[in-house]
Parts: C-alpha cells; structure tokens; sequence
C-alpha cells in the first residue's frame, strides 16, 4: 500500500464520518421541527372558535337595534291625529241627552199655543158620529186662522172635504189623522238632519241674527251662547246693535252669564265695523262659534236691509266664507206677518235658518207650517221663555206629536 492509497483511505473514512454528523443533524432538526409545529398546531385549532363568537353577535342584534327607532317616529303623527278624532263624539253625547228632556220642555212650552190652536181641534173632533158640514166648517175657521197661510189653510181644508165627501174619510178621527198628515207634509220642508250648531271644521263659523224690533235676536243670541258653552264650545259676540247703548248692556249681560267674550264699538258706531272686528278677534282667538247681534229693523225699510247686507259682507272681509249661516228670528205670536218677514229677509239676505220665538206666549203655532210650507227654509229652534235653557231645537216630529197629543187630550 503506497502513501496515496493510504491518503484516499483516510481522505473515505473523514468524508464517512461527515455524511453521518450531516444525517444526524438533519435527523435531529427534523424533531424540534415536529416539537415545533406541534405546539403551533394545538393554537391553530383552538382558534377555530373566535370567529363563531365574532359571526354570532355581528347579524342579529344590529338589524333589530336599526329598525326599533324606525317606527318611533311613525306615532307623532298618530298623536297629532288622535285628538282630531276627540270633539267628534262631543256632539253625540250632546245630543243625546237632549232629545228625551226636549219633548216635555217643548210640550210644557207650547201648553198655551196648543190651547190657542191645537187644542180647539180637540173639541171639534170629540163629537160623536160621522163628520158634517158644519164640523168641516168648523174646522175650516180654525185654520184660517191658525197663522198656516190662508192659501195653505183653503187647500188643506179642501182636500179633507173632498174626502169627506168621496166617504174615504168618515170619523173625526179619521180627519183629524189626514190633517196630520197634511201638516206633516208642510213640515218636512224644513225639516234637516244636520245639527245647527255643527263646528265648522276650517275655523270659526259666524251666524248672524237678523229681525224685526224686539222679537227676541238677543235673547236667542244668549240662549245659543249657553247652550254652546254647555256642548264645550267657544264662543265670541258682536254687539252689531250700535242705536242703543240699553242693546249693547243687554248683550254685556248674556256675555257674563254664559262667561263668553262680547265686542262692543262706541254707540251710534257703524254696525259693519263691530261685526268686523268680532269677526277678527274670533278667529284670532280660535273661537268655535262667533254670534253676531244686529239691531232690529222692518223688513220693509230698503236702506236697512242695505245695511244689513253690509254687515254680512264685513264678516266676509274678516273671514272667507262668514257669515256661514244667516238665522231670521221671528216671533210666533206675530201671525200672517211673520211669513211676510220671512219672506222679504230671504229675499235680501238668503237665510238659512229660522228661530221662532214666544212660543210660550199666545202663538198659536201655525206660523211654523206657513214659513216652513212657503219658504222651506229649516226652522233650527224655538223659544218657549225667556230663560237661558228656553230654547228648543225643532223637530218637525217632536212638535206634531205635541200639537196632537195635546189635542187629543
Ligand atoms: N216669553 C218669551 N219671551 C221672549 C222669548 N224670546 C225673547 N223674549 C223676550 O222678548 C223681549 C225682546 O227680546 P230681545 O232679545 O231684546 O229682542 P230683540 O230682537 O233683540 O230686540 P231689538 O234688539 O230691540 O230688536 C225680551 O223681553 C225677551 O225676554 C221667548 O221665547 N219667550
Ligand atoms: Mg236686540
């Protein structure tokens, strides 16, 4: 063996022995690795978890936490609505309780116009047997002078007559029903459903009081205020009577006792201007009903009807559409003349209601059917005494069942 072979030998064994460090080195990285990577798995597992816990919260909650204040503010406007609804049941229960106490106050009224009318018929039908001429003529006197009309009257009495005559109608009874009948008919021409004193649902609503001297507009003007302030309603009054300071104290007074606001002007001051200025002041305040008083006039006197279209147009300067209703007060034991009036205030004024007043006095209550059968114009009240709660609504109904229960008494 030379020295060369001796050197390659040795040159095998060192290069032996490194290959066998390197395998081992190797072989032992290999091991921490895995020690290594083993820990880093174990974490990696458990970090499944977190995003469970970060998905679980994030979706539900939110949505829900979003759409709460959603609807909140949906119910202002419910709010703002719900009290709209409120002064609507108002007039029911108003109304209710008035129609069984009206019967027996109108009826109690009326006692004396029944007798003074109605309650002659009672004598004229008591009689036994058939009908006879001189029963019809009989009945014939009583109704022209009824206050009915004389044209209203005639051509009643000519159809029950004439059925006398064709034995349609035989009893007392009998004619007494169709005379019903008759007046009945007369009376559906102002007979309205509508409540008088319904609210105007834009503002204010004007009514303005017009008649002849002394039939009761200012006393009407404060049983209306009463009654309205009695519904929950307020209530403003002109003094349009600017001739007599006595008319002005005598509204000031109504105004104390039902506690409502009245506008005066100085005496002898333009009517117009008054009713301008209540009618300003009224909506100002937001009153419900603003009552406007005139002084009395003729219906025969052009220029104060001039005047009085006037003070109506100065309600329309304050408030567009005012005055909404125009009532003729008429006093019942007036008669024949009482159509008259009706007739011509119409004619100037376009009316739109009738309060026919001393009811209670010697009126015989026909005036009713004539205004009502020639005019159609609705009679909105009746005044049976001079108190605040003497005033009545009218229904045709109530007031045919007093006439004819009265006379059949
Ligand atoms: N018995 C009775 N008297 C009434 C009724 N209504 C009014 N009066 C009375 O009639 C009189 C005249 O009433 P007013 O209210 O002053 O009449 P007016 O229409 O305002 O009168 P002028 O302003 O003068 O045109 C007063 O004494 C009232 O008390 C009623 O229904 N029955
Ligand atoms: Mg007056």
């Amino acid at each position: 063996m030379n020295e060369e072979m001796i050197g390659m030998l040795v040159l095998g064994l060192l290069t032996v022995g490194f290959v066998w460090l390197a395998v081992k080195a190797i072989k032992r990285s290999a091991e921490r690795k895995k020690e290594l990577y083993g820990e880093d798995q174990a974490p990696a597992a458990t970090s499944e978890p977190e995003p469970v816990v970060e998905s679980a919260p994030e979706p539900e909650p939110e949505p829900v936490v979003e759409s709460a204040p959603e609807p909140e503010p949906e119910p202002a406007p419910v709010v703002e609505s719900a009290p709209e609804p409120e002064p609507e049941p108002a007039p029911v229960v108003e109304s209710a309780p008035e129609i069984p106490a009206e019967d027996a106050r109108l009826k109690a009224g009326m006692k004396r116009t029944n007798a003074s009318f109605m309650g002659k018929l009672a004598s004229i039908f008591s009689r036994k047997g058939d009908v006879d001429d001189d029963i019809m003529d009989e009945l014939e006197d009583l109704m022209l002078t009824a206050d009915v009309g004389v044209r209203l009257a005639m051509e009643m009495v000519d159809d029950l007559r004439d059925r006398v005559a064709a034995k349609e109608l035989k009893s007392g009874d009998e004619v007494r029903s169709a005379l019903r009948e008759h007046i009945e008919k007369a009376l559906e021409k102002s007979t309205t459903d509508e409540d008088a004193l319904k609210k105007n649902p834009n503002g204010s609503k004007v009514i303005l009081f017009v008649g002849v001297n002394g039939v009761g507009k200012t006393t009407s003007i404060g049983k209306i205020a009463s009654l309205l302030k009695s519904r929950g309603h307020s209530v403003v009054m002109g003094a349009g009577d600017t001739f007599r300071a006595a008319a002005v104290d005598q509204l000031k007074v109504w105004g104390e006792r039902t506690d409502c606001k009245v506008i005066t002007g100085e005496e002898g001051a333009d009517p117009a201007s008054v009713i301008f200025n209540t009618v300003r002041h009224g909506c100002e305040v937001e009153a419900d009903f603003i009552l406007a008083d005139t002084a009395g006039r003729l219906h025969t006197k052009s220029d104060l009807m001039e005047e009085l279209k006037k003070v109506g147009r100065a309600a329309g300067k304050s408030l567009d559409g005012a005055p909404h209703e125009i009532w003729l007060v008429v006093d019942g034991t007036t008669g024949q003349n009482a159509v008259l009036q009706a007739r011509q205030f119409n004619e100037a004024l376009g009316l739109t209601g009738v309060i026919l007043t001393k009811l209670d006095g010697t009126a015989k209550g026909g005036v009713v059917i004539g205004i009502s059968n020639e005019l159609a114009i609705p009679v909105r009240f009746v005044g049976v005494g001079e108190q605040a709660d003497d005033l009545r609504p009218f229904h045709a109904t109530s007031f045919v069942n007093g006439l004819f229960e009265s006379s059949a008494a």
